[in-house]
């Protein structure tokens, strides 16, 4: 049976904009009050996955949230008409409206865990979506993630969804953005790695993902002990601005493109992910020094951001953001990986310039799952990337994004009006049926 990765990229919102809500995130505070371009953003979204399509790839669609999320501003007291409401919330609490308004869910990385069917004990695909309780604006993702989560992979018989863990600090969880996935060929067990930055409540610093979530998350999907290993997260890294590790590494089978800060003591636990794969399989490890690539590039250009890719002749491509082509130095060096004795055979350059503006590259922007044919048939096939759902998506994002908008903006009420048209019409493109709470309630 023919294995394959299929990815899910969110699609981005029509109030995608710069509130600067990231925290640890370099790039989201530096362009705090930036004029957004959610237009450019989503079609610039598309185009990589109709990359990825177009290489063989299956690339599924995440759709958007429903944002504004008026409900949550109704929810902390405030009320009246949309309009009444919106002026009151801007002035009152801005940080809070804006949270309301962010486009965040589109970095699907941190929407939730999953682990395939060869890696967990009752043989079916476990999906946790992720509490994103380290910040106000991401957790308001999580229920509307779940529900997404279920929509789409939707066949009981395949795959199991959990809730979402408690949202306390302890227990804080950003998903996929801190787990790997290590194995030869993509059916067999694989070493499933969680990396956490902090171990329980105390915060000693900005770290995101807690030691506990993610040894819980292992025990729901009920994965192997011996196949599964908990990395700390480099605090100096997390300190600079690696505010998830999928910022300073990547894995794809059996090979690893990370920088040396990446976790604490690298060398020996990645010695011990050799050990227990066996020491006789092949372990790619590249491992960029610091002489090489310094922290301060590998953050202003993403260059662990990147996508690793199968492709379907057995190769890899890395699928990288245009910073890396850029910066010298970057290119430099990833043209010197590429003549290395490894798999990775080809470097894309993608533009994403508006998502790495709120500190989201290629890798943020997706999720990936394992699979086998007959799980793919227990997947809504109406959120699988096609020509025709290209065409109809970009002409969606044409039709109704604004090429311009500032923090400000977000209290002109005709924009949530719009961004609901918009999505309203999203939900007959893709037939997901009345997913947003406006479909349901008469406005
Ligand atoms: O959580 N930015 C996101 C970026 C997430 C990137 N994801 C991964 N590395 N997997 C974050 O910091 C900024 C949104 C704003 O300012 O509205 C933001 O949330």
């Amino acid at each position: 049976m023919r294995m394959t990765e299929v990815n899910f990229d969110g699609l981005v919102g029509p109030s995608y904009n710069y509130s600067g809500l990231g925290s640890g995130n370099v790039a989201s505070y530096s362009n705090k009050n930036s004029i957004s371009n959610p237009k450019l953003a989503a079609l610039q979204g598309l185009k990589k996955m109709k990359l990825m399509h177009d290489l063989g790839l299956v690339q599924g669609v995440f759709p958007p949230q429903e944002r504004p999320d008026l409900n949550t501003l109704r929810d902390l007291g405030f009320s009246g008409t949309d309009e009444v409401l919106i002026a009151k919330a801007s002035v009152e609490s801005p940080r809070v409206f804006r949270s309301c308004y962010s486009s965040s869910a589109m970095w699907t990385a941190n929407s939730a865990t999953i682990s395939p069917a060869s890696d967990t004990a009752d043989g079916k695909i476990h999906v946790t979506p992720a509490n994103l309780s380290s910040q106000f604006h991401r957790s308001l993702e999580t229920n509307a993630s779940g529900e997404f989560l279920k929509l789409i992979f939707r066949d009981p018989h395949y795959f199991v969804h959990h809730k979402a863990l408690p949202a306390v600090a302890f227990l804080g969880d950003e998903g996929a953005a801190n787990h790997l996935r290590i194995c030869q060929q993509y059916h067999e067990k694989a070493i499933e790695v969680f990396v956490y930055g902090r171990r329980g409540r105390e915060t000693k610093s900005i770290a995101r993902q807690t030691l506990a979530a993610s040894k819980s998350i292992s025990r729901l999907h009920l994965l192997d002990a011996n196949k599964t290993l908990f990395i700390e997260q480099n605090p100096e890294a997390i300190e600079e601005g690696v505010f998830h590790n999928d910022v300073i590494s990547v894995n794809n089978r059996n090979v690893m493109f990370y920088h040396e800060k990446a976790f604490i003591n690298s060398d020996a636990v990645l010695d011990q992910i050799h050990q227990m794969m066996g020491q006789d399989t092949p372990f790619h490890l590249i491992k960029a020094l610091e002489s090489e690539v310094t922290l301060g590039e590998a953050l202003s250009t993403y260059v662990f951001n990147s996508q690793l890719i199968s492709l379907p002749d057995g190769s890899m491509t890395l699928i990288l953001p245009v910073e890396c082509r850029e910066n010298d130095n970057v290119y430099h060096y990833l043209q010197e990986v590429v003549s290395r004795d490894n798999p990775i055979n080809q470097l894309l350059f993608v533009d994403l310039n508006q998502s790495m503006a709120n500190g989201g590259g290629p890798a943020c922007l997706r999720f990936r799952m394992v699979m086998d044919e007959n799980a793919l048939t227990g997947v809504n096939p109406s959120t699988l990337l096609s020509e025709s759902l290209y065409k109809r998506l970009t002409s969606w994002v044409e039709k109704h994004f604004r090429d311009k908008l500032a923090p400000v903006d977000l209290q002109d009420p005709l924009l949530a009006r719009e961004s609901w048209t918009a999505l309203d019409e999203l939900t007959q493109i893709m037939d997901l049926g009345s997913v947003y709470s406006f479909q349901k309630s008469v406005k």
